[in-house]
């Protein structure tokens, strides 16, 4: 048998916007059969929102996904609000869309910061994840953050970093997360920007093993550039609201936890060590580095083991 592709295109049974206070609507919307098995889908960035693809990750017949904008992104309001916008907001949330959902426990799907968010969410409610399936896993810690947007990536992409680095002067280079972060919160809607777009132009062009026009031009639209770039450097600056390596500290928690871990070999932003090191503190789950893969789920080598998992865990 081929690779494992996605499954065909669908559209949400229900949507809706949950108010979870502090002023933000969550935007969400379910897919599948209604009743099936329960699942949550949580997206990356942070900041990047859902897309209708990801929907089609799950066999809809034998699931019932809930897949929503995290806090500030997509069409959850206020569009790339940062207050009241944290790591354990979106913990909060997802425990409220559960109960909105009336299930007790559900599968966790996350790729890249999503895989972020999951491990933050399972490590602090163990008990309400039946499954946990990750993709590009992304710790969070200090080395993770410079890899990106300060030394490393840099190496590989000369001339994407050239880009990056333009709108920065000389002299606030050595900081680039901070130095960006002062103009993505300027009150200048030029500057925030023309800032958003020189970030998000970054990541877009390094999340692929090789180049994609389209992705490119969807990171350089402003309303998607702006809560993207804003919602991240946020997150980053504070480096989400985590102790220095608590994610794989805390992996103990996980060890009841069927799991499935999918890493591409040549991962630019989330480089591959880090889920190594996962998979060494939570040996129980399934680990899957793949090799000639990147970053981005819909890579084939890595959207085959993603849907192998999805329906593994469908026959249980
Ligand atoms: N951020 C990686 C991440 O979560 C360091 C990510 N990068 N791009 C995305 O997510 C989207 C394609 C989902 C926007």
């Amino acid at each position: 048998m081929g690779l494992h592709t996605l499954y065909p295109a669908i559209e949400p049974y229900a949507t809706g916007h949950l108010d979870v206070g502090d002023g933000h609507a969550i935007y969400w919307e379910r897919c599948g059969t209604p009743g099936a098995r329960p699942a949550v889908f949580l997206h990356g960035g942070p900041g990047g929102g859902i897309s209708p693809s990801h929907r089609s990750l799950f066999d809809p017949e034998r699931y019932d996904v809930l897949l929503f904008d995290q806090r500030g992104c997509g069409q959850s309001t206020p569009h790339a609000g940062l207050e009241a916008n944290t790591t354990w907001h979106l913990v909060a949330d997802i425990e409220r869309l559960r109960e909105m959902a009336g299930v007790e426990k559900w599968q966790v799907f996350g790729g890249s910061w999503g895989s972020t968010l999951a491990l933050s969410y399972a490590e602090t409610h163990p008990g309400r994840v039946s499954e946990l399936i990750l993709r590009g896993v992304y710790t969070l810690t200090k080395p993770e953050l410079d890899w990106l947007y300060q030394f490393g990536v840099s190496e590989m992409f000369p001339d994407k970093w050239e880009a990056f680095v333009a709108p920065i002067p000389e002299n606030e280079r050595h900081e680039m997360m901070a130095a960006y972060y002062r103009r993505l919160t300027s009150d200048d809607r030029a500057t925030r920007i023309a800032a958003a777009k020189a970030w998000s132009t970054w990541e877009g062009g390094v999340i692929t093993l090789l180049p994609d026009p389209q992705l490119d031009n969807d990171f350089a639209q402003d309303a998607f550039a702006e809560a993207f770039a804003r919602i991240e450097c946020h997150y980053f600056v504070h480096a989400g609201w985590l102790e220095e390596g608590q994610l794989i500290r805390d992996a103990h928690r996980l060890r009841e936890i069927p799991g499935v871990i999918v890493h591409g070999r040549y991962d630019m932003p989330c480089p591959a060590k880090y889920a190594w090191a996962l998979h060494k503190a939570w040996p129980q789950a399934e680990f899957h580095l793949i090799e000639g893969a990147g970053h981005a789920y819909s890579e084939p080598g890595i959207l085959d083991r993603l849907i192998r998992a999805t329906d593994k865990f469908a026959e249980k």
